[in-house]
């Protein structure tokens, strides 16, 4: 046989034998080790060419071009086999990854609004609606604020009745942690008058607000909604007017009201307010200790000396106010036994009573 037909031959079963080879790839990798063996620097159709320089010149361009030939079936081989083995490797992986869509979902426990939370919303949204601003303040007040402005000095028996968490002195300047929302309306009818405004003003303060006193009616910490009005001719009557309609609209019913006199330093005349018991009907249960009857604010008209320390003449205008706490309507409201369950984070009371966003 002449060199040039071995060579030939050679090749001939080189390009057989690859291309089994790539038939036979089980994957991308093992292909990639094939192209590297067979096309490779030091592959086997290298070793090949070697011995085309042991021709004589006039053979070298027969065989260069059978080479050629023999290069090209192998890359376009390869390539086919490359696309094969691509979309069966496609198909392998959206395979490893399929997600049965069928599964039934893990549910996954939905948060709620605490109960106090979503009175305190609810109690603001009703008088928001009755066209009152939202105002809120500091939690950290000074004594100017929290009392001397409410007609509160410091002598005064009240300032010890609201058993008051005094904070690290940073300044001259006592500051406290407030013992009412009340501090809010001061500042707001404060701002208001330095921007130029004139009355009428209406405002709810909704917040948090502390005094020193823990038992089964008391918590350190807890809500409080303030609400005033100041206007000329404001009286007793826009007060009951407002106070009727929002406790109707809180407890979804008509309910009764009544005013009882009663003392606040910073309301003239002052009165308590009751509402007919909601549990019995105004005849007499045990929650209203058989009067038919339940207290849920106090309430008022501004003391002129409150209206002017924020700078209001109080022979032009008047004002009513009143403020409630908002855990007592709230346990009113629910059926709610005790305060300490709002507080005590007993997951078993917040998912019962939590209140869905
Ligand atoms: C200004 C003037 C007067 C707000 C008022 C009450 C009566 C009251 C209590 C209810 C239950 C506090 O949470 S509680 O213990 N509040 O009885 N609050 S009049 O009087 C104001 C407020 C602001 C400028």
């Amino acid at each position: 046989m002449s060199e040039i037909d071995s060579l030939k031959s050679q090749l001939e079963s080189l390009q057989a034998e690859a291309l089994a080879a790539f038939a036979a790839a089980a994957d991308l990798d093992a292909l990639q080790a094939l192209r590297v063996s067979y096309l490779g620097k030091k592959g086997a159709l290298t070793e090949v060419l070697k011995g085309v320089g042991k021709l004589p010149p006039a053979d070298r361009p027969v065989i260069g071009k059978f080479v050629n030939q023999t290069k090209q079936a192998l890359a376009q081989a390869l390539d086919a086999s490359e696309a094969k083995l691509a979309v069966k490797a496609k198909a392998q992986r959206i395979e490893a990854e399929r997600i049965d869509v069928t599964l039934s979902g893990r549910k996954r426990g939905a948060g709620a609004l605490h109960p106090v939370q979503h009175g305190l919303d609810e109690i603001t949204a009703i008088f928001s609606q009755m066209g009152f601003a939202v105002a809120e303040g500091p939690e950290i007040e000074d004594e100017f604020h929290n009392f001397d402005a409410l007609n509160i000095p410091p002598e005064h028996p009240a300032r010890a009745m609201h058993d008051t968490f005094f904070v690290k002195q940073m300044s001259d300047t006592p500051m406290l942690l407030r013992t009412h929302t009340s501090p809010v309306q001061i500042r707001t009818m404060k701002r208001f008058l330095a921007e130029g405004d004139e009355p009428p003003l209406a405002v709810v303060a909704p917040g948090r607000v502390y005094r020193c006193d823990y038992d089964v009616t008391h918590s350190p910490m807890f809500h409080q909604v303030e609400v005033f009005k100041v206007d000329r001719d404001v009286s007793m009557a826009h007060l009951k007017g407002v106070l009727k309609h929002f406790l109707s609209t809180y407890f979804e019913k008509d309910v009764a009201i009544r005013l009882r006199p009663h003392y606040f330093p910073f309301t003239e005349p002052s009165a308590e307010v009751d509402i007919g018991c909601v549990f019995c009907a105004g005849k007499g249960c045990r929650i209203c200790k058989g009067s038919g009857w339940i207290e849920v604010l106090g309430s008022g008209m501004i003391h002129p000396n409150v209206l002017q320390s924020v700078g209001v003449d109080s022979d032009a205008f008047s004002g009513f106010a009143f403020g409630l706490g908002v855990e007592r309507l709230v346990m009113l409201k629910q059926g709610i036994p005790d305060l300490r369950l709002f507080f005590e984070n007993d997951v078993r009371f917040l998912s019962r009573m939590g209140v869905a966003k």
